[in-house]
């Protein structure tokens, strides 16, 4: 017997499956469950010729999000998981949680799913296996990971894999734990079939134990897109930019470049997660782990996100979106006007007052089916990395853009950066909470630690790249947003680069180097010159505020933050005149 095989027969002797199926990921597997799934209504078949190929899944109406509060962290120590991560002991893990498990699938089908995070081959590609109850998973993560025959392939004999025991049970939010061994390399999730909560490949492997294993081993696993940026000539750069959930990181890959006739192009690299590595050459070097989308669907229409329109039209599993009678999917944002006698997203008649769409409704579809996919997405080594974005959601504070100095000032920015909580988690959306390199959710270790793991890379990059911090959701005094945003968002990744090759002007503020409006091309937009000053204004009075904000913050993560950020703050309090405070 493999270790694989090893890890299955323990978990079933545990959960006691009626059977229990080794996912192929064949072609004829995939047809069979989807025939299952569309017979039992977990799926519905959308319209043959306006959707082909595409399903409806609604979810149980209390699991339509990643549930914060149930994740956990079971190291060892407290001091391990750190003060922003939910800590259980792993005894407290068996005894709890591991209680749960017991019998959970009898009666029910455990398919074993093999995966590999990676492209096939690379040297940075991991496998792993989740056990899952559910067959909605399963064809999830066909289309998010490769899976199948190709990861046991790659696994062979070996114990190198990162275990995953998945079951709905009773979809009850009080009998739902998501809880990560750190240790051993191992994740458990019961109560929820929802998206980061069950595709266990994803936040769970690819960032929670992918960040511990990377601390370990002197790479990083990153909440990040990874974007193409081809300049007119030829000439290409990378950029990878960590914006928390719902805040623009599937837009930002897929953008549409307004300038393309001018021979600037954008392409995608991935939307959501990288691992990154040092690179001989002394660069930084990124590799998408995932192997398709599994996106945010409101506001995804013509004018915002064409490519994904392109994407999804075909082929794409929808989760909680609303549905016309005769089967074609609808969200707000998709077109001007809802169609008549519209279901919303729980199946009822649709009555206009609430969302049509769940505002956490998504899509999963392979990359494949993405036209702006660059020839290097599946590339074994990555691309290397010209520019590091960070940026959150604010309303006020955070300027359009604005450059760090150098590596340890861009980690300090990265560490400290807010933005307002969205659908994409259960709790309040709209409320400011500090969200490091947006991996508050998804750091397995304590935060200290990994920004001081920040800063020791920062030491072996003899090449880094810049560190820039971005802003599209500014407000106006109406409350619309100032910037355009979406493919608009190509004249902040232009300013970027002219940095990055020494061109392009900024002036020294408290915060870092922010562009004037003129060093920005707006060529051919209508943008008051009032509001792109607006848009770049650094308000010294409000970031005083966020200077308190962040002491705090640094208070909470205790002795263990990195003295080099407590010197940084101190500096960015010095510059606004805010009185240092103990
Ligand atoms: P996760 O998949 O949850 O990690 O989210 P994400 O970071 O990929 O965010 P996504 O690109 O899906 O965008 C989330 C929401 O923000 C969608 O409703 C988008 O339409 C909206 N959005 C994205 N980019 C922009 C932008 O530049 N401006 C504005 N105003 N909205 C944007
Ligand atoms: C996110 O919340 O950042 C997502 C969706 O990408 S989920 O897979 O549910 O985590
Ligand atoms: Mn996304």
């Amino acid at each position: 017997m493999t270790p694989a095989e090893r890890w299955v027969e323990e978990v079933a002797k545990t959960t006691r499956p009626a059977s229990l199926v080794w996912c192929d990921g064949s072609d004829a597997e995939h047809a069979r469950l989807m025939e299952q799934m569309l017979s039992d209504r977990t799926l519905q078949q959308l319209h043959p010729r306006q959707a082909p190929g595409c399903t409806l899944h609604r979810s149980h109406p209390s699991d339509v999000a990643r549930t914060e509060h149930l994740t956990f962290i079971a190291s060892r120590s407290q001091e391990a998981a750190g003060p922003t991560n939910n800590w259980m002991s792993p005894q407290d893990a068996r005894s709890r949680v591991g209680a749960l498990f017991e019998g959970v699938m009898q009666g029910r089908t455990a398919y074993v799913v093999p995966y590999v995070m990676g492209p096939l081959g690379s040297p940075f590609s991991k496998v792993g296996i989740e056990v899952t109850d559910s067959p909605y998973v399963v064809a999830n993560m066909r289309i998010m990971t490769r899976m199948g025959k190709p990861a046991l392939d790659q696994l062979g004999a070996s114990e190198d894999f990162v275990p995953g025991l998945h079951s709905v049970g009773d979809l009850s939010p009080d009998r739902r734990f998501i809880v990560h061994f750190p240790e051993e390399r191992l994740i458990w999730s019961i109560g929820s079939g929802y998206g980061g909560n069950a595709l266990l490949g994803k936040k769970c492997f690819a960032l929670r134990i992918a960040s511990t294993i990377a601390r370990d081993q002197g790479w990083m696993a990153e909440h990040m897109l990874i974007l193409e940026l081809e300049l007119p000539g030829g000439e290409t750069h990378y950029v990878g930019a960590a914006f928390p959930s719902a805040c623009g990181k599937t837009n930002l890959a897929m953008l549409v470049s307004p300038l393309e006739e001018l021979g600037y192009k954008v392409r995608t690299v991935g939307d959501d997660i990288a691992w990154l590595r040092v690179g001989d050459d002394g660069r930084l070097w990124a590799v998408n782990p995932e192997a398709g989308f599994f996106g945010v669907v409101p506001g995804t229409g013509p004018d915002t996100n064409p490519t994904a329109m392109a994407t999804i039209d075909h082929d794409t599993i929808f989760t909680n979106v609303a549905v016309t009678p005769d089967g074609i999917p609808w969200w707000e944002g998709k077109d001007k006007s809802p169609p008549a006698d519209l279901l919303d997203w729980q199946g009822k008649p649709w009555d206009r007052s609430g969302k049509a769409a769940h505002p956490n409704s998504r899509f999963t579809v392979a990359a494949r089916q993405c036209p702006s996919m660059s020839p290097k997405w599946e590339d074994p080594k990555g691309v290397p990395l010209s520019a590091l974005v960070f940026g959150g959601r604010r309303a006020r504070v955070a300027p359009l853009v604005f450059e760090t100095r150098d590596w340890e000032h861009g980690v300090f920015v990265a560490a400290t950066m807010g933005s307002e909580t969205t659908a994409a988690a259960t709790g309040q959306v709209g409320v400011v909470r500090r969200d490091p390199m947006a991996m508050l959710p998804f750091c397995g270790y304590n935060m200290a630690d990994y920004f001081a793991h920040w800063l020791r890379m920062g030491r072996k990059l003899s090449r880094p790249p810049a560190i820039f911090h971005v802003n599209w959701f500014r407000t106006g005094p109406d409350g619309k947003f100032l910037w355009p945003g979406f493919g608009q968002n190509l004249r902040v990744l232009l300013w970027m680069i002219d940095r990055v090759k020494g061109k392009g002007g900024a002036i020294e503020t408290p915060i870092g180097l922010v562009p004037k409006p003129t060093d920005l091309n707006l060529d051919g937009l209508d943008l008051p010159h009032t509001t792109a000053e607006e848009l770049l204004r650094v308000d010294k009075d409000a970031w005083a505020v966020e200077v308190q904000e962040i002491r705090s913050f640094f208070d909470r993560l205790g002795p263990r933050l990195p003295a080099e950020l407590g010197r940084t703050l101190d500096a960015l309090a010095h510059k606004l005149g805010v009185t240092a405070s103990a």
